[in-house]
């Protein structure tokens, strides 16, 4: 059974270590006043030699001893909480990659948002497909670098329903302040609904191409509706003549699957005409499936 959360925790350690500090300060300072004036030289025009006080070093030596080992102490002991996690906390993989996150839970179900249910204790297993970012929950008071190649972890108990940003805490690239996602705590039941189901999205033939977009982090930087993004839209692309930069030379292409699948794997060899050559490639990102998937959804957009 566990006690507390890491909101708690932290907020408490802050809060003791804040009451310290302050009353420090306050006293500190008008101590010093307190001496400016008693001493200055108006008041004491022959300089006098003052010999120890054997009781006044005694507390100045054990009362800050004993105030920094109590702040060490109740952090320290913060500290091992948070980095132990619950036996029985839910696994999700959490990656990042430039410019999304990706969540998936024990039954191979991906999401771009950390959906969890209320009161159960979750442990995030964190890597990066491809530089340093950080997965920062400010309401859970949790913070980790996602490193490639290497994992990290984080747990928290998501003991309050509703939805809490998600960010990227290490600066990764051009679209590094649109690394954000959202924590939704739902009840257990629909969490469990929404765990079995798998998403479709009304009137496309190819539901699986819309998920991947999603899940793959395609729609932080493309849009499906026209709109222009930090991408091209993919709105009415298939088919369609594209002006291109490649090596530096205007070119004009016909979007087809060939070319999106190139555009897809090696986004850098043409660059549409007014973007720039910011997406990473996506070839460890997408199976060969999962591009023709995502190429049969984009020629159904019109
Ligand atoms: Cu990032």
């Amino acid at each position: 059974m566990i006690s507390g959360n890491s909101t708690e925790t932290v907020n408490n350690v802050f809060l003791f270590i804040l009451v310290i500090a302050i009353v420090l300060l306050i006293s500190i300072t008008f101590t010093m006043i307190y001496f400016v004036v008693k001493y200055n030289r108006k008041n004491n025009p022959a300089p006098e030699n003052i010999e120890s006080n054997l009781m006044l070093e005694i507390t100045w030596i054990v009362v800050p001893t004993i105030l920094v080992l109590a702040m060490f102490y109740y952090g320290w002991s913060g500290f091992r909480f948070m980095r132990t996690a619950p036996e029985n906390a839910m696994t999700v993989k959490a990656t990042g990659r430039m410019w999304s996150w990706q969540f998936e839970y024990e039954n191979g179900r991906k999401d771009a948002e950390l959906r969890v249910p209320l009161g159960k204790p979750v442990k995030l297993l964190i890597t990066s497909a491809d530089v340093i970012h950080g997965l920062y929950i400010p309401a859970f008071r949790i913070k980790e670098d996602a490193v490639p190649g290497m994992q990290t972890f984080l747990w928290f108990l998501p003991d309050r329903a509703g939805e809490y940003d998600l960010f990227c805490s290490e600066y990764c690239g051009t679209q590094h302040s649109s690394m954000v996602s959202k924590v939704i705590v739902i009840p257990q039941k629909d969490f469990d609904s929404w765990y079995t189901a798998v998403a479709v999205k009304k009137g496309s033939a190819h539901p699986q191409g819309v998920k991947l977009l999603e899940e793959k982090g395609c729609l932080d930087c493309h849009t499906t509706d026209g709109a222009i993004g930090v991408g091209p839209s993919f709105k009415g692309l298939f088919g369609r003549r594209v002006i291109v930069i490649a090596g530096g030379k205007e070119r004009e292409v016909f979007a087809d699957e060939a070319y999106l699948k190139k555009s897809i794997l090696h986004p850098g060899a043409d660059i549409v005409n007014g973007f720039t050559d910011i997406m990473p490639p996506q070839s460890d990102n997408m199976s060969e499936e999962e591009i023709s998937e995502i190429i049969n959804y984009l020629k159904e957009l019109k």
